[in-house]
C-alpha cells in the first residue's frame, strides 16, 4: 500500500473517531522512516482542509508512559490549531476513539530552535511555560500499536489544553504533579519525570524536527510529553492537573 493510502486510513479514523486495525497487521515490514512519512502526509491533509501547524508534541519522554503503552522510544507528532480546547471546557467522547488525559508542561518558543542544541541554548529559546493536558487518542483498536504505528497516527495526539503561561524562568526541574478525575486524585507525579527535566524534551523535538527538515518556530507550543501514565476519560468525566507553582489546567468529557 502506498504511504499516501495510509495517510488517508489514519487521517479518516481521526477525522471520524472511529477505531482502525494497526497498519503493521497488513504492513508488518513498515518502517519508523516510513511512518513519520505518512504522518507528515495525513498533517498535510489536515492542512488542506484548512488547519494549520501550531507546535508539536513530545511523546514517550517519562517511563511512566513507556511501560503505559509498550514502546520504549521517545517520538514526536504535530499539533494543529483544531487540537487546541478550551482551559476549563469540554470535549465531545463520541468524537473521539478511546480518550486519555496526560499532564504535560508546555513551552512557547521565542526564538528559532532547530538541530543540535544544549539544553542552555534551549531553554533560551523559550518565551514562557505552562501547565497543560494533552488529551490522546490512539486511532488502533484496544490503544494497542508499535512504535511505526504511532508514528504514523501523528503519536496520538488528538487534543491539548494549556494553562496560564508562567514566565520562562520559572523552575521546572521538580515541580509536583496531580492528576485527578472528578475529584479524585489518579495520578502523582512529577516534571522531573520527564527526562529528568522537561527541557530535555525541548532538546530531542528540536533534534528531531530537524531530522525531519522542520523547525521550532517562534510561536510554536511544545508538548514536553507526559509525566505520569494517561487516565482513560468517560462522559460526564472532569479532570484537573495540578502543578506546583504553574497552577492547574482542567477539561472536561461529554456524551
Ligand atoms: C503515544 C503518545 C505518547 C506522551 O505524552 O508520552 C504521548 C500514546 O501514549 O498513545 O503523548
Ligand atoms: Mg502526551
Amino acid at each position: 500500500m502506498s504511504m499516501e493510502k495510509f495517510a488517508a486510513i489514519v487521517d479518516e479514523a481521526a477525522r471520524t473517531g472511529n477505531a482502525i486495525p494497526q497498519l503493521t497487521v497488513e504492513s508488518p515490514d513498515l518502517s519508523v522512516e516510513d511512518a513519520y512519512s505518512i504522518q507528515a502526509l495525513s498533517i498535510a491533509r489536515r492542512l488542506a482542509r484548512g488547519e494549520h501547524r501550531v507546535g508539536v508534541k513530545m511523546g514517550l519522554t517519562s517511563r511512566a508512559k513507556m511501560i503505559q503503552v509498550g514502546v520504549d522510544e521517545v517520538i514526536w507528532g504535530r499539533l494543529t490549531n483544531t487540537m487546541r480546547l478550551e482551559e476549563g471546557g469540554s470535549f465531545s467522547r463520541a468524537k473521539y476513539v478511546h480518550p486519555r488525559a496526560e499532564p504535560e508542561i508546555a513551552f512557547l518558543i521565542g526564538k528559532p530552535l532547530s538541530g543540535e542544541v544544549s539544553p542552555l541554548e534551549a531553554l533560551a529559546a523559550v518565551e514562557a511555560v505552562a501547565p497543560a493536558i494533552e488529551l490522546i487518542d490512539s486511532r488502533y483498536e484496544n490503544f494497542k500499536f508499535t512504535l511505526p504505528d504511532v508514528v504514523a497516527d501523528n503519536s496520538s495526539s488528538s487534543g491539548f489544553v494549556l494553562g496560564n503561561w508562567a514566565p520562562k524562568d520559572t523552575p521546572i526541574d521538580n515541580l509536583g504533579i496531580l492528576l485527578e478525575a472528578d475529584g479524585r486524585t489518579v495520578q502523582v507525579g512529577s516534571t522531573a519525570a520527564i527526562l529528568g527535566h522537561p527541557v530535555r524534551s525541548l532538546v530531542q523535538a528540536a533534534r528531531l524536527v530537524a531530522r525531519w527538515g522542520e523547525i521550532l518556530a517562534p510561536g510554536d507550543i511544545v508538548l514536553a510529553g507526559g509525566a505520569t501514565a494517561a487516565h482513560a476519560m468517560t462522559p460526564g468525566m472532569h479532570v484537573r492537573a495540578v502543578f506546583q507553582d504553574l497552577g492547574s489546567v482542567s477539561i472536561r468529557c461529554v456524551d
